[in-house]
């Protein structure tokens, strides 16, 4: 799924990725591959234009972050851009139901769409993920093996369906189903409905008519276009007419295991505003995945050592934090409490060795690193130790005086040594941040650099996140 565009956006962000320096003129160069990988992969041209429009307008805006390359940063960025346009969040099934009113989930779509097999994989999906009963309702009267298809399946994965007859209006097959699901304790009614082979009127006023009678007596949820993936960008045109009559509630993009362009995922969001839900991805009952934009997007992207070093050096430089521990230190009051908060901050993205393992080039680093002490255990027991200190011990270290040292090496299952260890360190590691301050060095810039000669003792960074003013530059275009 997705290859051909997959294949074609990495080639195009692979040549990027690796300058160093990044020109007007080879960003120009990407941003015009993107935008025909993804026409080829036949997304909506409105679409591709807005993409295109906000990852430049990102990309001009951005500051490019300590510790990654232009050329990163810009991947991340149309990362980010091809989350919001798959829409964000995954959005979940509505299935509440009130009291003795089941839930009802009616499947719409063209003929051949898929929504029959879709009906019977989201049904097994709801008994799943939901822990709910469902039942199955074939409202498809004008086909009388439509009626078969449905009963063959639910026979399969053992979920009851409803004994429509061919004769049977819909309405009539809704009004007596309402009976057999509460009998039959059935909590979510799944409507197979009736297709054509193009949106027409009469279809509509029907599905209008089973709406409207389904409203009086039940609780109608979700309303699912079923639509063919292999449309591309004409799903849109049909996911309007759909959503005009009914008011849909989301999407479901069936064959997308044959369909390598992804057009339609691409397009039907960001047109319609409708979410897609749910993608098939065969034809077997469990061939039903969750649409996860994000995940989808790293799928396409598939950049994942790139995207989580970007994140990782933006969670560092968090404004907020920065401001705060920059005035701190240019104050003197950088305390133990905020070296705890960086110590947090390291933990998070994995320790000194995760960090280093994330940037080429550090193998020689980490080797050497390793031969020395084991700074990840350090800085546990420095952890360890700051945990014990009380409130008004980590706001103003100089109170520590001797039983107070002693109290805490004993809460924290260390020596009296290593805690005096650390308290020299951590005023070293005071000094050497308003150094740094002073000499304009903040970031991950501290991290690296600033350990060699104003860092503590013990292979511990000292000066870690710092400011983050300086060392930031922006894309030059
Ligand atoms: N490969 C693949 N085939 C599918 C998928 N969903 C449905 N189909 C096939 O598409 C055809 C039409 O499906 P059906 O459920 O009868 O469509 P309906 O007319 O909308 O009810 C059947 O042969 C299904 O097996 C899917 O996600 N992937
Ligand atoms: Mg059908």
């Amino acid at each position: 799924m997705f290859d051909s565009l997959s294949e074609k956006l990495l080639g195009s962000l692979k040549k990027l990725r690796g300058q160093s320096k990044i020109t007007e003129e080879n960003v120009q160069d990407a941003i015009r591959e993107i935008r025909m990988s993804l026409l080829e992969a036949d997304v909506n041209f409105k679409v591709v234009k807005k993409f295109i429009d906000s990852v430049r307008a990102k990309a001009l805006g951005a500051e490019v972050l300590n510790g990654v390359s232009p050329g990163q940063q810009f991947v991340k960025i149309v990362h980010e851009e091809l989350i919001a346009v798959l829409g964000g969040d995954a959005v979940e099934l509505d299935l509440k139901a009130s009291e003795g009113r089941p839930a009802v989930v009616m499947m719409v779509g063209l003929q051949g769409a898929g929504k029959t097999t879709t009906s019977a994989k989201l049904a097994l999906f709801i008994r799943q993920k939901y822990k709910k009963k469902p039942g199955l309702i074939p409202a498809d009267v004008y086909r009388p093996a439509a009626i078969d298809q449905l009963k063959t399946l639910g026979t399969q994965l053992g979920i009851p369906v409803f004994p429509s007859e061919i004769n049977d209006k819909p309405e009539q097959i809704l009004e007596k189903a309402y009976a057999w699901a509460r009998e039959n304790m059935v909590e979510v009614m799944i409507l197979d409905t009736a297709g054509r082979s193009q949106i027409d009127d009469q279809l509509m006023d029907e599905l209008g008519r089973l709406q409207a009678l389904a409203r009086k007596t039940s609780e109608v949820r979700e309303i699912l276009l079923v639509a063919d993936a292999m449309l591309g960008q004409q799903s849109v045109s049909v996911a309007e007419g759909f959503h005009a009559k009914l008011g849909l509630t989301g999407l479901v993009l069936t064959k997308v295991d044959g369909d390598a362009r992804g057009g339609a995922a691409l397009s039907i969001r960001e047109s319609t505003g409708i979410p897609v839900k749910f993608l098939g991805v065969g034809e077997k009952t469990d061939a039903l995945e969750v649409f996860h934009p994000d995940r989808l997007a790293s799928r396409i992207l598939d950049m994942g050592d790139v995207l989580s070093l970007v994140e990782k050096a933006q969670e560092l430089v968090d404004e907020k934090t920065a401001m705060a521990s920059a005035k701190k230190i240019a104050t003197k009051q950088f305390t133990v409490e905020d070296f705890l908060a960086q110590l947090q901050m390291m933990k998070k993205m994995g320790g000194l060795e995760g960090i280093l393992g994330m940037l080429p080039g550090m193998g020689q680093a980490m080797k050497q690193l390793k031969d020395q002490a084991k700074p990840d255990d350090e800085m546990k027991r420095i952890e360890a130790i700051i945990r014990s200190m009380t409130k008004a011990e980590r706001h103003d270290h100089r109170i520590l005086n001797g039983s107070r040292r002693a109290r805490i090496a004993k809460g924290s299952g260390t020596q009296v040594s290593e805690v005096n260890k650390f308290i020299k360190s951590f005023e070293q590691s005071q000094k050497a941040m308003q150094q740094m301050m002073k000499m304009g060095m903040g970031g991950m810039g501290g991290m690296f650099g600033g350990g060699k000669k104003g860092g503590p003792p013990g292979g511990f960074p000292g000066g870690f996140p710092g400011g983050g003013g300086a060392g930031r530059g922006r894309f030059p275009f």
